[in-house]
């Protein structure tokens, strides 16, 4: 199996949403077949959604040789061990773990979109990935960069680290 680069998003607003970036980190970067290569500062935002708590959201960079799919399901058990519940779409949470990019591959199935479909709006996703990939491109070719541009802030900040 071939070693991928991955680039996840991680976001919570909920019970210490620090706390559970920082743990959520850890836990990654102690995974089997899973390499933590970097990681962004946090930043902090304002909800998509009007009359959430803000979030706190960053980007890793992981190598891996794991496919998408077992990739998911461990993500998903890191969501599960951080007390995800999942109610509705887009509620609020301790802990969300999203598959951004995943080698320069675009993947359509019935659990995956990738790159994910809305990180292009998404300010809290663009910036902590430009800070540790500044000049990172699309499978389609769009320069990262050059999508911030058209991007509504949401108020984000960089954390000081
Ligand atoms: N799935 C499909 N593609 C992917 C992918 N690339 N990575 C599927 C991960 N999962 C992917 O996810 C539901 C299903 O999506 C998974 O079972 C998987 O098979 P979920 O996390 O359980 O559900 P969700 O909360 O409904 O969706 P999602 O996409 O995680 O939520 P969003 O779109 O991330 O929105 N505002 C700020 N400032 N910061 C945020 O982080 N996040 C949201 C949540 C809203 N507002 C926000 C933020
Ligand atoms: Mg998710």
């Amino acid at each position: 199996m071939t070693k991928q680069l991955v680039y996840i998003g991680l976001g919570s607003n909920l019970q210490d949403p620090v706390t559970q970036l920082i743990t959520a980190l850890n836990a990654l970067a102690n995974l089997p077949d899973i390499k933590l290569v970097s990681q962004s500062s946090l930043y902090i935002s304002d909800s998509l959604l009007e009359g959430q708590p803000q979030y706190i959201n960053a980007v890793a960079c992981l190598e891996t040789v794991l496919t998408p799919e077992a990739l998911l399901d461990q993500l998903q058990q890191i969501e599960n061990e951080h007390g995800r519940e999942r109610k509705e779409r887009w509620g609020a949470r301790t802990l969300d773990l999203d598959i951004i990019l995943y080698g320069n591959q675009k993947i359509n199935t019935e659990r995956l979109i990738i790159p994910h479909p809305q990180m292009a709006l998404r300010s809290f996703v663009l910036m902590p990935l430009l800070e540790i990939a500044p000049n990172i491109c699309l499978p389609d070719g769009r320069v990262v960069a050059d999508l911030l541009a058209d991007c509504p802030s949401q108020n984000l900040k960089r954390l000081s680290s």
